[in-house]
């Protein structure tokens, strides 16, 4: 017979059944970044992807804006702080407006190489940084990369610093980078990188600097004719979340998110690496004029005061363990 305690158990199994799949209604995850779909950043972004719903078993998934679509850098993060963006993938450019402790990664020729770049990054001082984030309303989760930076324009071939002179170059929304493109005689013009390929295209700006990844993925052999790689800065990216939506989450969950921004800097410096060996011959095919053998020396000179005013804004201990490691 149809007792009362029947009935008490349904209902109790009803409503827990409901409750556990209200606790397991996946929870989107927006993931944001400048670059096209065929970038280096949606290499890493897909890695995130793929790693945090495998890891999580469906509890979150991930959306990919790709081209700016949720806004340049500065404004992606800024979302992140207040909350309309979960994830973005970023260049160090517009950060050390939020994270100054940051604008010594910027410094041009601090690093020579991939290797001393990425070691540096991975090491404790690395990791502080990171930490540094949630003073700021924002969370590090991993160092990821951008690549080192070279010049393009649609003027000349450009072999010195002499040749830059007069030149306009859109730099990133950077201090340091905008005083070391003064000091090598060249007219900075800081602008948000979606606006960047229409400004080139309409003559606002005769060139820009950017690592063979962007140049790549961006097309800009459509609207620069010169290439040189001088190489004048390691450019680190960052795969940052909002406190918003990770703070919220209990510490299974964060190492999710943790792990995945691992995986998504693994495979991010997996493409720059392969785009550094396949890059400039596709940018040649593309009828981009090369210059390779570039002596940086002057440039190397021209920009040394941009390290002056940086030290006497920002002290030297940053710099020093940096030089010590590199
Ligand atoms: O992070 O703004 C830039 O030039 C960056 O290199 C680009 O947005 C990728």
């Amino acid at each position: 017979p149809f007792t009362r305690q029947a009935l008490v158990t349904a209902i109790s199994a009803i409503a827990t059944a409901g409750f556990a799949v209200q606790a397991h209604a996946a929870t989107e995850v927006s993931l944001g970044h400048t670059l096209s779909s065929t970038s280096h950043y949606s290499v890493g972004a897909d890695a995130f992807k793929e790693t945090l719903e495998r890891l999580s078993g469906g509890e979150f998934t991930v959306t990919e804006h790709t081209s700016g679509s949720l806004g340049g850098e500065r404004e992606m993060i800024e979302g992140l702080q207040i909350g309309t963006v979960d994830v973005v993938i970023t260049s160090t450019g517009p950060l050390g407006n939020f994270v100054p402790e940051t604008y010594v990664l910027d410094l041009p020729f601090l690093f020579e190489n991939y290797d001393q770049a990425r070691c540096v990054l991975d090491s404790e001082l690395g990791d502080e940084l990171l930490e540094k984030m949630s003073d700021h309303d924002l969370v590090g989760l991993a160092w990821t990369e951008n690549g080192f930076r070279h010049l393009t324009n649609s003027r000349r071939e450009i072999a010195t610093p002499a040749d830059a002179e007069g030149l306009r170059v859109r730099t990133m929304e950077n201090a340091v980078h905008q005083e070391a493109f003064r000091q090598m005689g060249a007219r900075p013009t800081p602008m948000a990188f979606p606006e960047l390929f229409t400004a080139l295209q309409q003559g606002t700006v005769d060139g820009q600097e950017n690592p063979i990844t962007v140049i790549v993925a961006t097309n800009f052999w459509e609207v620069q004719d010169y290439l040189s790689l001088t190489g004048h800065v390691y450019s680190p990216a960052i795969v940052l979340g909002s406190p918003i939506l990770l703070d919220g989450l209990n510490e299974e969950e964060r190492d999710w998110f943790m792990q995945a921004a691992a995986a998504s800097a693994e495979a991010t410096r997996e493409e720059v690496s392969r785009l550094e060996r396949e890059g400039v011959a596709l940018l040649e095919e593309n009828g981009m004029t090369v210059k390779t053998d570039i002596d940086i020396a002057p440039f190397q000179q021209a920009v040394e005061p941009a390290y002056e005013i940086f030290t006497s804004q920002y002290g030297t201990e940053m710099l020093e363990r940096i030089q010590d490691k590199a």
